[in-house]
């Protein structure tokens, strides 16, 4: 069987993937037709396509941290087309598709609540969306579940407003993340949203990506204080915890989205490790902008270190790797084998947040 094929056919789960950067050109393009919206500078949807292949690539030797804000500024302007429930829930059904062509069964997805709310679209429009499409994801083979995340490049207090205003929805939900730029936005700032996450019974997690100043600090932060307690395994009367990574500090992170940069450090790779907690990386975007060279050996430290990890798309639409792609590109960036492959996924299915992963399916 050829690597390609074997992947093609795992059963498969991904934890780090961003709704809003699933937008395609032609899911654009049509919600701008019937929003009545223009896309400056794109008169047809084949140049808008062009758009996403030219001009939303990475230009070789670009800054990291400036990177992220010029993919954020593109990411953030383009999901302006986005204003109705329909909206939503096409973006989401797009991609319950997409993930079902992968054979990806089960999906925790994030949703950035304040990119839209702060263009005066409400949350309820977005929630009936996200969740109508949701309920039809079993349809297509995918269990899917979501993340809310807040932007960190905003203010404490509307972090705080947002997570509020949730409330309604505190069980659709299974967790809370944070997103954004990082730079000078430490997981600290919003720790009274991540107490707040906690009182809803949500998971916890936080992006720690290409930060060049702290990064090392927000990881130390997120993992050992954001959110402060955490119910233990008992307390969260878990059926079989064996079957989930059990995180083994008493308070902090469930996770951590991306977290590379621990490879840096050994005390951080110690520290992640005791905590028993995974790391959801997207190599493959990374990779664009820090180069093969620098991500490769991280993922492959981190995983020899013995840290569980997944390997995940991101952004899709702007990013271009699929899960399936992203699964290729480490492989062969790593030179990883089938049994490794196959314990990414493994470890996937016990970082998930819900017990609707079908553990009793032979992988
Ligand atoms: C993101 Cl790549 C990345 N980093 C931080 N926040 C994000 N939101 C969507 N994509
Ligand atoms: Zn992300």
């Amino acid at each position: 069987m050829s690597f390609s094929d074997f992947v093609t056919e795992l059963p498969k789960c991904e934890q780090h993937l961003h709704i809003e950067g699933t937008l395609t050109a032609e899911r654009r393009w049509l919600c701008a037709q019937a929003n009545n919206i223009e896309i400056p500078g794109v008169k047809s949807l084949e140049q808008l396509k062009g758009q996403y292949l030219t001009e939303y690539l990475y230009e070789e030797g670009q800054d990291a941290t400036k990177y992220l804000q010029e993919f954020l500024e593109i990411y953030y302007a383009s999901m302006n087309v986005l204003l109705t429930e329909d909206d939503f829930y096409h973006l989401a059904l797009d991609y319950i598709k997409v993930a079902q062509a992968q054979n990806i069964r089960y999906l925790e997805a994030f949703f950035d609540p304040q990119a839209h709310t702060s263009r005066g679209v409400s949350l309820d429009t977005v929630m009936n969306g996200l969740l109508k499409a949701q309920g039809e994801a079993s349809n297509y083979g995918v269990q899917l579940h979501w993340v809310l995340c807040i932007l960190r490049d905003m203010s404490a207090e509307s972090a705080l407003e947002t997570v509020r205003r949730a409330e309604p929805y505190k069980n659709k939900i299974i967790a809370l993340g944070l997103d954004s730029d990082e730079h000078d936005n430490p997981p600290s700032k919003f720790q009274e949203s991540f107490l707040m996450a906690r009182k809803y019974g949500w998971k916890i997690t936080s992006h720690c990506d290409v930060d060049q100043k702290n990064t090392h600090e927000h990881i130390r932060y997120a993992v050992t204080e954001l959110g402060g307690k955490r119910l233990s395994p008992k307390q969260c009367e878990l059926e079989n915890p064996e079957l989930y990574l059990t995180p083994q500090l008493e308070s902090g992170a469930d996770r951590i989205d991306h977290g590379m940069n621990i490879a840096d450090k050994e005390e951080l790779l110690q520290l992640v490790k005791k905590a028993n907690l995974g790391l959801t990386l997207c190599p493959m975007g990374y990779q664009k902008h820090l180069g093969p060279q620098n991500v490769f050996p991280k993922v492959k430290k981190i995983h020899q270190f013995g840290i569980p990890i997944t390997l995940n798309s991101d952004d899709p639409a702007y990013l271009v790797y699929s899960k399936t792609e992203t699964i290729l590109g480490v492989a062969e960036g790593c030179q990883f084998s089938f049994k490794e492959i196959y314990e990414f996924e493994k470890n996937a299915i016990k970082m998930a947040w819900t017990p609707d992963v079908d553990f009793k399916r032979k992988f």
